[in-house]
């Protein structure tokens, strides 16, 4: 598959994808939407790859979705041709995705980043919801994420204002999980990244697919589906690799069964 709007590479058992459009500063089109969910189902599908990055150039992760293909966009035309449709396919990947953030992180690209399971931040990452200085309010479930994310008090004041928050307050208030300086940023994404990727697949799977049900379930319903998740991690061969390994003062071999 040749790319047009990104580049796919692998880096050991990481699948990277580097967003590509630095005149528009990564604003994301659904070309590149499209092409995205497309790598996104090939490192999927592959059962080498055990974990992708996601990650844009030092002066934008993206600055939101393309205005200039929206600007124009009638109700009708929007809804009949489902546009924008695909932006949510990030969200249901099993694999865990990591944003490698810097620069500017604003409207739908930070919709999309919040659909990762961890967002790496530049010391230079700008966040913001800016979609109301457009006339518009988020729409890709940034009014729903950001307050699970960083409360209610500080998403509406960024929702309602537009404005911008810098690294070190995003990590104050828990949008992002590290801060590295500029030119660490990838190297320390990838290395999370093949950290994940040198465990149990499944389990990996089921560990995230667990912390995603806290967000959207009530404490009891969450610990009865850990529970039952749990339990059934004692049914796969890696489990006992995992165990065995440890007393037996070895590294863990992990077949992803
Ligand atoms: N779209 C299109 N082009 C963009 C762009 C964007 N979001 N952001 C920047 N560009 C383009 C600029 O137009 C400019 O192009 P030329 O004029 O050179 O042709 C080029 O990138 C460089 O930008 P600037 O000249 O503006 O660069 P500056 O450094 O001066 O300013 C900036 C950088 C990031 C502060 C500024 O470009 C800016 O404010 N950009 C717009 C940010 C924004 O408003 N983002 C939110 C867009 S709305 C949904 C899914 C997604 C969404 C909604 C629904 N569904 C699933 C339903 C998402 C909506 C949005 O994200």
């Amino acid at each position: 598959m040749s790319y047009q709007t990104i580049i796919v590479e692998t880096r050991g058992k990481t699948g990277l994808v580097t967003f590509n459009r630095p005149q528009a500063l990564n604003a994301l089109n659904e070309a590149l939407i499209a092409e995205l969910n497309t790598a996104l189902v090939d490192f999927e599908t592959n059962p080498e790859i055990g974990c992708t990055v996601i990650t844009g150039s030092e002066k934008a992760f993206a600055a939101g979705a393309d205005v200039k293909e929206m600007a124009e966009k009638t109700y009708i035309e929007a809804y009949l041709a489902r546009f924008l449709d695909g932006w949510t396919r990030i969200a249901d990947t099993r694999k865990p995705v990591i944003a490698a953030v810097s620069g500017f992180c604003l409207g739908g690209g930070l919709e999309l980043a919040m659909m990762c399971d961890l967002i790496v931040a530049s010391e230079t990452a700008r966040f913001a919801l800016p979609e109301i200085t457009l006339g518009i309010m988020p729409g890709a479930g940034g009014t729903q994420r950001l307050p699970r994310f960083i409360g209610k008090a500080k998403a509406m004041d960024l929702i309602l204002t537009g404005r911008m928050m810098d690294a070190a307050e995003a990590e104050r208030a828990g949008l992002v999980s590290r801060v590295v300086a500029p030119d660490k940023l990838l190297a320390e994404a990838l290395a999370a990244a093949d950290k994940i990727a040198s465990y149990s697949q499944p389990i990996v799977m089921m560990a995230k697919e667990t912390v995603n049900r806290a967000q959207e379930t009530s404490l009891a319903e969450g610990a009865r589906f850990e529970r039952r998740l749990f339990l059934s991690m004692f049914a796969t061969t890696d489990q006992k690799e995992g165990m065995d390994a440890f007393i037996a003062k070895r590294k863990p071999v992990f077949r992803n069964r």
